[in-house]
């Protein structure tokens, strides 16, 4: 290995190694211990088996968990032109302009991005996705766009997981080459929770497109343009692909009583978003509150302001936003967001099965094969059980939602955090202090990470049984959670009106607040000397996208890297298999990469042994190995 670190260096390759060479690149004296990928798995497998699947934190043992049926192919069937060959041909200007003046109505199906990270708290795996991504895209080419990526997506995978998510990007990208392909992106805040340096948002832009993301749908979580306009900038210079800025949707523009969000506030920032550069203006409605009439009122004086194609997305979290769809689509919104039959509803977006048959035979309607879309909502029903620890237990549309006003893509992680930290059965009163913290902090637009910082408020004042006429009586002896101090800092921007002064003093006590850009408190990232520490740390292997991901989550990647070193890349294990381990005499075969499968079978458990650990008994490729384990319990 070491011969092999050699060869692959740049610097050797480039010629200009000297007899330094060796000394001056200690990773190449890194060699990692080499286990066969069969056992990598089978050391994953066993651990799962003995001690569970972290991540699981109940089970039902009586729960079946059937094999899915695959919608069906027809094995002569090849990919059609689709959007996605259309931005090749016009760019994305020309492309925005067919896009606005097309008259049928478009659909993004966002089944592996926002459906899964609002139900089943983005723990979707890409084995699961790669099933069907593309036999959907030969049976769908008539699809907008598919939302695969961004999001707390890349977080999950990485964390949770262990999956790398510029790997799942790719392999989607490769299965469905004619649709086109977006992403959410939270603007200076990437897909994490913080500012990052701009030209690691950059570099990040620019990677993602060439990895597959055609379509990037740029927010701030506080609707703060300087928190949209690089991104929009960086989209335009780095990519061929759409920058598709976003207005956040927050409060009721037909309440007379509620001002500070009205349509004017929103005309405006549109009109900004135009001026910035934007191909699309998407109204991003995260908690699901654009009621039907007002859809009526926002879209027809959008269209009549800016000329830009329209783009609409929403949460069903009330259950009436198919309501808001088909009035939207009467007002001449171009696309709407929908998710594939059983993975919509509730806190997802509306469901696409039902759109197209509310749409059919109307002037607008665009033609899906619905037999086959039927198809794939049954292959998602029966695969959606794998993942019943992560759902979220919300059982029926609520109209709560135009209260307390939790985007849908948080309702179902602000729950189990509220379990995690003991307050399950405050559930109720958890809802209404996000309410009360949103008043406290001036009624601001709740999205992530804005939204991070009122659950975290909300989580610690109910956790410590304080009001928010607490926090303005005695505020200055407490200690306000980390997020709560960086938002009053100013570090994931500006909120609309600017900050509550009085409270704002009573959270940073001495700490003087910035007006600008928190990216311009950071000093940019030096690329290369952080590329050749890296490699320094984890070896010669290691690619650029790495690098992206250990820049954006240093410390989960690192985990994540340990992860794949012991385990390999347990992407490829199945799902049932990856969360709940094997039952005793069952077979499985795993496809490690592509035409390369090995035959599994679990035969039995030990005893536990005198150092704590236990040995798992397997046959693998009808050879007997076994495995020992240590048993955490
Ligand atoms: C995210 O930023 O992850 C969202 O889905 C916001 O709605
Ligand atoms: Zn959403």
């Amino acid at each position: 290995q070491f011969l092999q670190n050699i060869i692959g260096h740049e610097e050797f390759i480039s010629g200009n190694a000297t007899v330094d060479f060796v000394r001056e690149h200690p990773a190449l004296l890194k060699f990692e211990k080499r286990q066969d990928r069969g056992t990598k798995f089978l050391s994953y497998i066993a651990d799962t088996i003995v001690n569970g699947n972290p991540d699981i934190t109940f089970t039902d043992p009586n729960k079946l968990l059937e094999k899915p049926h695959l919608p069906l192919l027809d094995p002569k069937k090849t990919y059609e032109k689709g959007t996605k060959d259309l931005l090749t041909e016009l760019g994305p200007e020309k492309f925005a302009q067919w896009l606005r003046n097309d008259k049928q109505i478009h659909y993004t199906d966002t089944t592996f991005r926002d459906a899964h990270q609002s139900l089943l708290a983005t723990r979707m795996r890409t084995f699961d996705m790669l099933k069907v991504a593309e036999s959907y895209a030969k049976n769908h080419p008539q699809t907008f766009s598919m939302e695969v990526w961004g999001g707390a997506t890349f977080d999950v995978s990485l964390r949770f997981l262990h999956e790398d998510p510029w790997d799942r990007l790719a392999k989607i990208r490769k299965a469905v080459p004619n649709i086109l392909l977006q992403m959410l992106i939270r603007g200076a805040n990437g897909v994490g929770y913080k500012a990052y340096p701009d030209n690691l948002i950059e570099a990040f832009v620019e990677k993602s497109w060439e990895t597959g993301v055609d379509i990037f749908r740029i927010f701030d979580s506080l609707n703060w343009m300087k928190g949209m306009e690089s991104c929009i900038n960086f989209v335009r210079k780095r990519t061929g692909g759409l920058a598709e800025a976003s207005i956040c949707y927050t409060g009721d523009i037909l309440d007379p009583a509620r001002t500070k969000y009205n349509l004017n506030y929103y005309l405006d920032l549109a009109k900004n978003l135009e001026d910035a550069g934007a191909h699309i203006l998407c109204i991003k409605d995260m908690a699901g509150l654009l009621k039907p009439y007002a859809a009526t009122e926002l879209i027809t004086a959008l269209r009549e302001t800016v000329k830009l194609p329209i783009h609409l997305h929403t949460h069903d979290t009330s259950s009436i936003q198919s309501a808001t769809y088909l009035k939207a689509i009467e007002a001449g919104v171009d696309v709407v967001d929908v998710a594939l039959g059983s993975l919509s509803g509730l806190t997802s977006q509306p469901n696409f099965n039902s759109m197209v048959e509310m749409m059919r035979f109307q002037d607008r309607h665009r033609e899906f094969d619905q037999k086959s879309l039927n198809e794939y909502s049954s292959y998602w029903e029966t695969v959606r059980e794998y993942y019943y620890p992560f759902e979220s237990g919300l059982k029926a549309g609520t109209s709560e939602v135009f209260q307390h006003e939790i985007p849908g893509g948080q309702y179902s992680n602000l729950r189990p955090q509220a379990q995690a930290l003991g307050l399950g059965d405050k559930w109720e009163q958890i809802k209404t202090t996000f309410t009360d913290v949103n008043t406290l902090f001036g009624d601001v637009v709740k999205v992530t990470p804005s939204s991070k910082v009122v659950g975290d408020m909300a989580l610690y004042l109910v956790s410590n049984n304080l009001t928010t006429v607490d926090v303005l009586e005695k505020g200055e002896t407490i200690s306000f959670p980390e997020s709560v101090q960086q938002f009053f800092k100013g570090d994931i921007g500006q909120p609309v009106g600017g900050f509550p002064k009085k409270l704002q003093k009573i959270v940073l006590k001495d700490v003087e607040p910035y007006t600008d850009r928190p990216n311009e408190h950071l000093e940019p990232i030096d690329f290369e000397k952080e590329w050749d520490d890296l490699k320094a740390k984890f070896g010669q292997n290691v690619k650029f996208t790495d690098l992206l991901s250990y820049l954006l989550y240093p410390k989960v990647f690192e985990q994540y890297y340990k992860h794949v070193q012991t385990y390999g890349d347990v992407s490829v294990i199945p799902t049932r298999i990856f969360f709940y381990g094997m039952k005793q005499g069952e077979e499985a075969i795993i496809d490690i990469a592509k035409g390369k499968s090995i035959i599994i079978k679990y035969q039995s458990m030990g005893p536990a042994n005198d150092d704590g650990t236990r040995t798992v008994f397997f046959k693998m490729n009808g050879q007997t190995r076994n495995i020992d384990v240590l048993d955490k319990s």
